[in-house]
């Protein structure tokens, strides 16, 4: 009996390790596993083992071993993987530390304290201490008497504080509150007029103003949710199925992702959410994959808002270095958030204490079947010679019919490929807005990122309850009674290492000018051409939207197309949205980075966050910009494209209660990378029989 048992013991044991081990075959961009979370917590705490030093992890996420480690490792990548290290930002005895644990060794290779501007990333767990501070802050329980409210039905949210000037500032942020009685929209119910400020070191309520009282929005009209919903319903839309009886078509390994002519890997990061990296693209013609881009990911978010009053001045927000993409995401909801055919995948962070956390579903990958062209003609220019030529036509071409017009008798030839693409989703939720990110791959060598936003408007509380009474600025549009929806910005930072076959690029821009004809030897009297520039420095590579007509893209001058073009990936921007705030407005200097749609920076690991490492109550002085100020050389160099796009959003009545997708992005598109169109020999899809249907 005991020998069997030893045996079971014997396996399970073996199982274990045999999991621990394949568990621990790394790609070494693989985000840090709950394991390596602990392993982190353990090292650190171990480092700091007075219990009276209160550390708390703000910040853990892989240190990805330098890109020549990375690309010696890929030309042979049975070799060993380069060691595995964790960044670590913590709090600890009121300061920041920036800790570099090596995970294979347990050692921790540099610990500094930050003496700079700014804060880390912000906690769940800290935000969420802090929201509970009012409930038994006795001045809070008096205003909320004195406005007539149930404070048990009062619920706090956390906004950071932005920086206006102060040479030296505590680690606070300010907490809002809303009265969630009869809706869970509790955003769209704000108890504007009191403020409260708190010291997340101290984690007590520090400064509190309680300086008017308004109207709280009624509750009437700001349900969401269906269940809550009273007829009559519509618009009614009718299902659809989506079967891939053979399966996706995409392969995972590991966070390893190939489709069609695609691979690249997918990574995750509490601050930045989904990292894209080494996304190579298979030439038919060279029979082998070519790189495009080395590393991808949301930057920097930034959100100001345009109320200069006394409760909305501060709403200026960076989304992902303050509260987070990643720490943001949220489960995705299968056949809701993705379509039928989507495979999830879970991602894990580290909580303030260290320990994992799982985000389940927290990506989603599926074929995009959009009902859209990838290309398609139709030739009516081919004359047709006889009946009897166009039966047999018919019968051997199948796509190719003829059509008789006006007696006139023509070959007409369609050929139509389907467009199928592969989408890379996650959703992070940061407060009141959801934001969709989404990855495209098509097969023409395209990649489009997508950028949604939905979810609710953060709205100002007034006592007007319609746009007659409005007499002064309110800074925003009357949404509902009582609700303003605040004029604001949302510009993303796009960080793109493009390596556009190879790693040393040049950043061209073909700028598109009208030539007069001067001589008479045309009738027209103006054309335009390309003329191009290749940028020699960063300041050749600072471009607004909008100014001038130019295609802007990212050679490889080292390498030619057959006929001699450098081969290129092109910028295709979404739209020309800029700043419109001063640029010396302290907001401004901390989002400087916005001022320009691009700028191109030689390629620096520790360059990875537009608006510096610390953003949270930053003074603007580690940006992009300040980077770029040295305006190094950029021409035939590793180089990175930082790409922001922008939206100005001006609320309107359909955004509430909730509000319906607003969708923006960009494209990185192929431009004379392939000798020829690389989606011309595509065949379309196979054609899906449903299993148990005849007709
Ligand atoms: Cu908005």
């Amino acid at each position: 009996m005991a020998s069997t048992l030893k045996l079971i013991l014997f396996l399970l044991l073996s199982f274990h390790i045999f999991s621990l081990v394949s568990s621990h075959r790394h790609h070494p961009l693989d985000s840090l596993t709950p394991s390596e979370f602990t392993l982190v917590r353990t090292i650190v705490n171990k480092t700091y083992p007075s219990s009276n030093l209160n550390i708390t992890f703000q910040y853990i996420g892989l240190d990805e071993p330098d890109k020549p480690i990375i690309l010696s490792w890929l030309s042979n990548p049975k070799s060993k993987p380069p060691p595995r290290r964790a960044f670590v930002i913590a709090r600890l005895d009121k300061q920041s530390h920036e800790i570099i644990v090596d995970l294979s060794t347990s050692v921790i290779v540099s610990d500094k304290v930050y003496h700079g501007h700014g804060y880390p990333l912000l906690t769940l767990d800290e935000q969420s201490a802090a929201v509970e501070l009012p409930q038994k802050y006795e001045p809070f329980i008096e205003s909320i008497k004195k406005r007539g409210l149930n404070l048990s039905e009062v619920v706090c949210s956390t906004f950071t504080v932005g920086w206006f000037g102060e040479l030296k500032s505590k680690r606070v942020l300010k907490l809002l509150c809303f009265y969630i009685d009869g809706t869970a929209n509790l955003y769209a119910r704000p108890v504007e007029g009191i403020t409260l400020v708190v010291d997340l070191d101290e984690m007590k309520i520090v400064e509190y103003n309680d300086r008017l009282i308004v109207p709280v929005p009624k509750a009437e009209g700001t349900e969401y949710r269906e269940s809550k919903q009273k007829p009559p319903f519509g618009p009614r839309l009718n299902g659809a199925a989506l079967v891939q009886p053979d399966g996706p078509g995409f392969k995972i390994d590991g966070h390893a992702v190939s489709w069609a002519n695609w691979k690249f890997h997918l990574g995750f990061d509490v601050r930045a959410g989904p990292i894209i990296s080494l996304a190579s693209i298979y030439d038919l013609e060279k029979q082998k994959y070519r790189q495009v881009l080395y590393r991808g990911f949301i930057s920097e978010m930034f959100v100001p808002y345009m109320d200069p009053t006394e409760e909305w001045y501060y709403k200026t927000f960076f989304d992902s270095g303050e509260f987070g993409f990643g720490q943001s995401a949220v489960s995705l909801k299968p056949l809701a958030d993705c379509p039928a055919n989507a495979v999830f995948l879970d991602a894990y962070y580290a909580s303030s204490d260290g320990t994992p956390v799982k985000i389940s579903n927290a990506f989603c990958i599926f074929e995009n079947h959009a009902g859209n062209i990838m290309w398609r003609h139709t030739e009516l220019e081919i004359p047709g010679e006889n009946v009897s030529d166009i039966i047999v036509i018919v019968v051997v071409l199948f796509e190719q019919v003829v059509v008789l017009v006006d007696n006139f008798m023509v070959l007409q030839i369609t050929e139509v490929r389907p467009d199928v693409s592969l989408v890379v989703r996650m959703v992070a939720t940061v407060g009141n807005y959801d934001y969709i990110i989404d990855w495209e791959f098509k097969p023409s060598g395209s990649i489009k990122l997508g950028i949604g936003l939905t979810g609710i408007l953060e709205v100002k509380g007034v006592a007007y309850t319609h746009t007659d009474q409005i007499k002064e600025n309110v800074y925003g549009t009357l949404l509902a009674e009582n609700i303003i929806g605040v004029y604001h910005d949302h510009f993303l930072t796009y960080y793109l290492d493009l390596d556009v076959d190879g790693d040393d690029n040049s950043f061209v821009k073909n700028n598109l000018e009208t030539i007069k004809v001067t001589n008479h030897n045309s009738p027209r009297k103006s054309y335009w051409t390309v003329v191009s520039e290749t940028a020699k420095t960063e300041s050749d590579a600072r471009i607004q939207f909008g100014l001038k007509p130019v295609e802007l893209v990212v050679v490889n001058p080292n390498k030619k197309t057959k006929v001699g073009n450098n081969v290129g990936y092109r910028l295709i921007p979404g739209s020309a949205t800029r700043p419109l705030l001063s640029y010396n407005d302290y907001p401004q200097i901390r989002g400087a980075f916005t001022n320009n749609n691009v700028w191109v920076t030689p390629y620096n690991k520790s360059e990875k966050w537009a608006g510096g490492l610390f953003v949270d109550q930053s003074q603007g002085d580690d940006t992009l910009v300040v980077w770029s100020l040295r305006n190094r050389k950029i021409e035939n160099k590793d180089i990175v494209l930082w790409h922001t796009v922008g939206f100005h959003h001006v609320p309107c009545q359909e955004d509430f209660p909730v509000m319906p997708t607003l969708s923006g992005g960009f494209e990185l598109r192929p431009t004379n990378f392939f000798d020829s169109n690389p989606v011309l020999k595509t065949r379309p899809p196979n054609l899906v029989h449903w299993p148990n249907c005849t007709n």
